[in-house]
């Protein structure tokens, strides 16, 4: 990436050159590192050793506080170009001008787990986008799923407390399944809508580069005439948005926890970039309360079908970072990093978020100067009047550091609006002042119910597992059956059916929503579905001859589909390197696996790599000598999506297809 943020994170890299000296924090040439200063070499370790202090005292303080939420995340470096000028809607230059491509720094998280816990838990993720433009840094923070648990901010850290490990006995790590959730969820209906979503495919991103991204609230868009329209905003991911299968993210928790991250950071390394379009659905001021919800309300989502997606640009990760520490850890983003032609609305919960963010970063950046760590410094100049602090790094210079003042001309000074000063949007307020919650905000059980219509039958079926397990690890009784309670006011049949498999008493009165009304966008069913870097296991063994697997590995490359040979142990294969074993690597890294030679599901690992790739409905391809084999295991080689591979290109027919949800097991 050639531009200013790159230079200026470049400036800051202290880079180990070859002859580099190892010194003291204080650059004092040492003569040794390995041992500690002693009287006599069996002797004790004497306090003058000032080289050993410094360093065991930097090491004792290497930790900062992780995130209270999103602990575990991981980051990239990208870019962001517009399609077309955004000027009819806003004047945030980064929005105006097609020719310029704006900087951009991303992190995903999940958001129970400690940053130690599992990539593929079931949990929502953060999707946080930071814009280095030339009117300041606008910080994008969103979610993976379009609507949020709670409506006012106060209840957040009530909702965290109960989403956490339970503080008894802190467990469990990663995921929801406890009690302290459900009885969350039972006694605070709003929060039902987005657990829909978390119980949901969408709980479980096969990729973070095949997840949608969501601004969640509503935000304004302003433009040069000071006019306002609301504004929600989407990523799209250009690869469609996957999932993983529940059993096959439990798998690679155990086999690879770092899944989501090493996909993420190996893709950007062999430059198959991940892509996602922004996209905006926008409001007319004057149409605000013309939907059957209200618009301020983040446990809601604006249907595509009412109000349509406009694409207007994409954003490209193409660089990993240099130092995980440095950028992804040190990042801090927050929702009010604005910049001119962008402005919030009155969404009570976005309200809060403006506090806490700043204040969050006091503690775990340690002071007010985490705006100076270099990934979070704007590329533009940035001059005021806020001096000193810790971990101050600037040295500022000058006798005057107020405003007004006369000793520097007034700097540094305000911009007039005309001239790019941000103000914000004048609406118009008056209003008791009230401890309350608007009545337009107390549905909270239709579009949770839209979500449930709009899904596929598999995606159903999952919801159920889903909710199975989790409401099924819960201790009390009481709350297993509250939690059902709280969905029969969602669908009848859905609470019944959950009831009978956790086993608790069903619920009698049907107090459903009744409403068909289906939003064919929510459903991953109608997703994209593309062969780009979609990746194969090639399973062989020392016989295999190496012309087997050439022609089947051209055709996969000729259509930008990954692949790895796998066999009982790393070897070559003539010019061919296997680097990977049944060992190693497990079927459900891989989008589909094809099984070249026939010896291969008589070796105990390959089978269950057969089998699980069978009941994880992936595309699952054997050459002709390999039939036999395959029919001596529980796979059916004429099943759904399982293709003896003559053709190759017949294989990837079926590989693009992603799962075969109608295989019978
Ligand atoms: Fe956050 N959130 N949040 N949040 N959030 C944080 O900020 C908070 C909310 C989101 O990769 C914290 O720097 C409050 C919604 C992401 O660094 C903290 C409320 C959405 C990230 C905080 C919310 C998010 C955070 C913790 C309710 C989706 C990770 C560490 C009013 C639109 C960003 C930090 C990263 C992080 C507060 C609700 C997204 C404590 C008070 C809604 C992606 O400040």
């Amino acid at each position: 990436m050639t531009n200013e943020k790159q230079k200026q994170l470049d400036e800051f890299k202290r880079e180990h050159k070859e002859d580099a000296a190892l010194t003291t924090n204080q650059g004092l040439k040492m003569a040794e590192d390995e041992f500690s200063l002693k009287a006599g070499d069996r002797g004790p370790t004497l306090l003058e050793d000032f080289h050993f202090r410094e360093k065991m005292t930097h090491f004792d303080h290497e930790r900062i506080p992780e995130r209270i939420v999103h602990a575990r995340g991981y980051g990239a470096h990208g870019e962001f170009e517009l399609y077309q000028s955004m000027e009819k809607y806003t004047k945030a230059k980064f929005l105006n001008d097609t020719s310029k491509k704006t900087p951009l720094f991303v992190r995903f998280s999940t958001v129970q787990g400690s940053r130690g816990a599992n990539d593929t838990v079931r949990d929502a993720r953060g999707f946080a986008v930071k814009f280095y433009t030339e009117e300041g840094n606008y910080d994008l923070v969103g979610n993976n799923i379009p609507v949020f648990f709670i409506q006012d901010a106060i209840k957040f850290p009530d909702l965290v407390h109960a989403i956490k490990p339970e503080p008894h006995n802190e467990m469990p790590q990663g995921g929801t399944a406890h009690d302290t959730f459900w009885d969350f969820f039972a006694q605070n209906p709003e929060s039902t809508h987005m657990t829909m979503w978390t119980m949901s495919d969408r709980g479980l991103p096969k990729s973070y580069r095949t997840m949608e991204g969501f601004g969640v609230h509503t935000f304004r868009l302003i433009n040069k005439e000071g006019q306002s329209h609301f504004v929600k905003f989407h990523w799209k991911p250009v690869l469609g948005v996957h999932q993983l299968v529940w059993d096959e993210a439990q798998i690679i928790a155990g086999k690879n926890p770092d899944f989501n991250r090493e996909d993420l950071y190996e893709s950007i390394d062999k430059g198959d970039y991940p892509e996602w379009e922004l996209g905006i659905q926008v409001i007319k001021k004057e149409d605000e309360f013309k939907f059957d919800f209200d618009i301020l309300d983040p446990t809601k989502l604006w249907p595509e079908e009412d109000v349509p997606v406009e694409i207007i640009g994409k954003m490209t990760l193409n660089r990993n970072v240099d130092n995980v520490f440095a950028e992804t850890e040190q990042v801090a983003f927050h929702p009010g990093h604005l910049v001119p032609g962008i402005d919030f609305s009155n969404d009570p919960l976005l309200q809060g978020r403006l506090f806490s963010y700043t204040d969050t970063q006091l503690s775990r950046l340690g002071g007010p100067n985490f705006h100076q760590i270099p990934i979070n410094r704007p590329v533009c100049p940035f001059a005021n009047n806020q001096r000193d602090g810790m971990h101050q790094s600037f040295v500022h210079t000058g006798q005057a550091a107020y405003h007004n003042n006369a000793i520097n001309n007034n700097n540094p000074h305000t911009t007039p609006v005309e001239e790019g000063g941000f103000e914000s949007y004048h609406e118009k307020i008056d209003a008791h002042k009230v401890r309350a919650r608007s009545e337009s905000f107390k549905d909270h059980y239709s579009q949770a119910k839209l979500y449930l219509n709009s899904l596929s039958k598999p995606e159903r079926d999952h919801l159920v597992d889903g909710f199975a397990f989790e409401l099924g690890k819960c201790k009390h009784d009481f709350v297993k059956e509250n939690a059902v309670n709280n969905i029969n006011y969602v669908d009848h049949a859905l609470a019944t059916e959950i009831a009978e498999r956790i086993g608790v008493k069903a619920p009698k009165e049907d107090v459903e929503v009744k409403s068909d009304k289906q939003s064919p966008t929510l459903s991953m069913e109608n997703t994209v579905k593309k062969l780009d870097t979609l990746s194969v296991a090639l399973m062989v063994t020392e016989d295999t001859k190496p012309e087997d697997v050439t022609s089947i590995i051209k055709t996969l490359t000729d259509n930008k589909v990954n692949h790895k040979l796998v066999a009982q142990k790393a070897m070559n294969l003539g010019d061919l390197k296997v680097t990977e074993t049944f060992d190693t690597v497990h079927s459900t890294f891989f989008d589909g696996i094809i099984v070249v030679d026939a010896k291969v599901p008589l070796l105990p690992p390959a089978k269950d790599y057969i089998e699980a790739a069978n009941r994880h409905f992936k595309t699952i391809g054997y050459s002709a000598a390999a039939k036999a084999a395959i029919e001596a295991t529980s796979v059916d080689p004429n099943g759904i999506g399982i293709v003896e591979v003559n053709d190759v290109n017949a294989y990837l027919d079926e590989l693009v297809k992603q799962r075969h949800w109608d295989r019978q097991l």
